[in-house]
């Protein structure tokens, strides 16, 4: 048996038994198997969680790209590490073996070098789904620099309140991006951005459109050239098990985003031991997550977690529906995809198109189909088993998030079987209870509660960045001495968990987290706005919509309803991005308030949603006559 590699049901609950009695052996015999040290820790584990501190292999030492890249350089050096597809079918794919993928990095991080970043040093990344994301990604983590990658769909608001929170030295962007018949100036938005960052005193740019871009002298400059003068040695840089490989934004319930900091050494043991068993990745595969590099599922199962396992990953430049609705398709049949993870809405969207789309395309290289990011609701889950996986290949519901690092809790195929909208079981060394509203854990089966985990896993994250309070409050205040998600989840009578969504005010748009509160705060940066809530209803594509309930100054507003809505989304997408806009605006006189001047929300997303039969308990409202006025007019 191996620790590393579960290979059946019975193999998991004896991994998962000894996962849970001696964490520290489980976890060390992982780590010494199958990863590269230049020496050895001093100790397993120390854990805090009412600091909270957690640390993994402590006063270890090494460094992540010498495992995602050069020690496989001997035995698979001309193997394929990186399929690019671009945006264009037309254009020619990209195949970067490990042997490239090795003189790229170190050029790159030699680059890096000569502009003066050195260790610890903050790297913003601000590039679409191009082989140099992938190059810059790993040459910050070749050279022990902290890379920040910033979507690349985000506002230049968005991306200054990043690159000002990290206090990011340098910025790595791209002149634009296409996405499906749209080409967007990437390097516009970074100008904007950089005039409120004026720490960041260099900006690297590829080009990829070839469009007219400005070059601030002194500041900018373009990568390729660089990167042709550059040595292709780079001598690796020795980190500390827990110096801090990456930040990566998170969307909070109020205010800021939160910059999620992870650590080195557990962060590479973890995706790479989650990646081999919950894709099932064997040699000669060819695996396809088509997150971008800008998300946590593009961090850990793009880059690292496959590059660490010495596997075929691929990265997409484009979009699901260019040049039409079978371009996911076309892909797998033109690679050999084996294993194929996206997100519920990808699939909502696609199961909605003409099935002759899946049809004219031989997915019969498929072996895994992977599922991340929200809730898969069943008529998904049968769409993707039947049509995409035609009842061969299992669906691995993944759930986890970006403070987790890897996946938590999901089956792995040809291991546990599956259920429809389950997450089915913890990976070893995941520790999850259910939690009741007064802090007690709910044993037993057929209950539900909210999720925590009671034990650190090796890739947990380790602190907001710049704010340990925040870290505390957020995730370890809700329930004394456990991580507590944000998610509530019921666990069925064979103790397979589902998880039901957030409990919080995050709402998940197309797989995307969004935090109302900076949503509504664009809102009343209108001058006519006077107050705003947005809750979320349900959307049969992107899971959840938006609906945002406006107050008005003057209720006698006499400009036009529609120019005010335009407005108000240009604001949204402005301050936070394009993909935060609501679907519906609706303008109300007044908003549903506790006595303590909460905004009861639970209210609003019953009106959102059209269920307005049963509102519950109205009677500690201040203003209860408010609510029959909004369900009047709701859209
Ligand atoms: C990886 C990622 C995290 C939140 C998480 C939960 C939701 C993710 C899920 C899922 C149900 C799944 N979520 N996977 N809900 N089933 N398989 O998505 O990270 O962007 O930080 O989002 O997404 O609500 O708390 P992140």
């Amino acid at each position: 048996m191996s620790n590393y590699h579960i290979k059946n049901l019975e193999e998991y609950f004896q991994v998962y038994r000894k996962s849970v009695r001696e964490p520290e052996n489980f976890w060390a015999e992982i780590a010494e198997e199958h990863f590269t040290w230049r020496k050895k820790w001093d100790n397993v584990l120390s854990w805090d969680f009412t600091k909270p501190e957690v640390k993994w292999f402590e006063n270890a030492k090494l460094n992540i790209t010498e495992n995602c890249i050069d020690r496989h350089l001997l035995t698979r050096g001309e193997k394929t590490a990186i399929i690019w597809e671009p945006n264009d079918s037309s254009e020619e794919a990209q195949h970067i073996t490990y042997n490239e993928l090795h003189k790229k990095v170190n050029k790159l991080a030699n680059v890096l070098k000569s502009k003066g970043i050195q260790k610890g040093d903050r790297v913003c990344i601000y590039l679409p789904m191009v082989p140099e994301l992938a190059y810059s990604v790993l040459a910050c983590a070749r050279i022990g620099a902290i890379h920040s990658v910033v979507f690349a769909g985000f506002s230049s608001k968005a991306l200054a309140t990043r690159t000002l929170d990290a206090d990011c030295k340098m910025m790595i962007t791209s002149d634009g991006s296409y996405r499906g018949a749209k080409t967007l100036n990437l390097k516009n938005i970074v100008d904007e951005a950089l005039e409120d960052c004026p720490d960041v005193s260099s900006v690297l740019v590829v080009k990829r459109t070839g469009e007219e871009i400005n070059m601030k002298d002194g500041r900018d400059e373009w990568l390729s050239p660089l990167m042709d003068k550059a040595s292709e040695q780079c001598a690796p840089e020795i980190v500390d098990a827990e110096d801090p490989l990456f930040i990566l934004y998170t969307s909070g319930s109020t205010g800021k985003p939160k910059g999620m900091l992870h650590t080195t050494a557990g962060y590479m043991v973890y995706t790479a031991f989650t990646f081999k068993n919950i894709f099932n990745y064997t040699e000669g595969d060819v695996y396809w997550c088509t997150a971008d590099i800008g998300w946590i599922t593009g961090h850990s199962y793009i880059v690292y977690g496959p590059l660490a396992n010495g596997a075929t990953t691929v990265m997409f430049e484009g979009v699901p529906s260019y040049p039409d609705y079978g371009r996911f398709w076309e892909i797998v049949e033109k690679h050999k995809i084996t294993q194929f993870y996206t997100a519920p809405t990808a699939i909502r969207a696609l199961a909605k198109r003409n099935i002759e789309f899946v049809e004219n395309h031989d997915l019969s290289s498929l072996k895994v189909l992977g599922s991340v990011g929200e809730p898969i609701n069943e008529e998904a889950w049968h769409w993707f088993n039947d049509n995409i996986g035609k009842n061969q290949s299992p669906i691995v519901d993944t759930w986890w998030q970006t403070e987790t690092g890897g996946i938590m809790i999901s089956p792995m195929p040809y291991v546990t079987p599956t259920k429809p909208t389950y997450a089915t079981l913890p990976m070893p060394g995941i520790q999850p209870s259910l939690m009741d509203d007064d802090g007690k854990e709910i044993k037993g089966n057929q209950v539900s509660g909210r999720l925590s985990v009671k034990f650190p896993w090796p890739s947990i994250a380790r602190t907001v960045w710049g704010d340990h309070e925040r870290y505390k409050d957020t995730y370890f205040s809700t329930f004394e001495g456990k991580y507590f998600t944000g998610d509530g989840a019921m666990r069925d009578e064979v103790g397979y968990y589902r998880i039901t969504g957030r409990t919080d005010d995050v709402i998940i748009v197309s797989g995307h987290n969004l935090g109302t509160a900076p949503i509504e705060d664009a809102i009343n940066e209108h001058p006519a706005v006077a107050e705003s809530a947005v809750v979320g209803f349900p959307h049969d594509v992107k899971g959840n919509a938006l609906y945002a309930f406006v107050i008005l100054k003057e209720s006698g507003e006499s400009r036009k309803r529609d120019n005010l809505r335009k407005e108000i989304n240009q604001q949204i997408a402005d301050k936070v991005g394009p993909i935060a806009k609501p679907d519906k605006i609706q303008f109300v006189e007044g908003l549903p308030k506790t006595r303590s001047g909460k905004i009861m929300r639970r209210i609003l997303r019953k009106i959102a949603s059209d269920d307005t039969s049963d509102l519950g308990d109205t009677s500690t409202l201040l203003n209860p006559e408010v609510v029959e006025a909004i369900i009047a007019e709701a859209l």
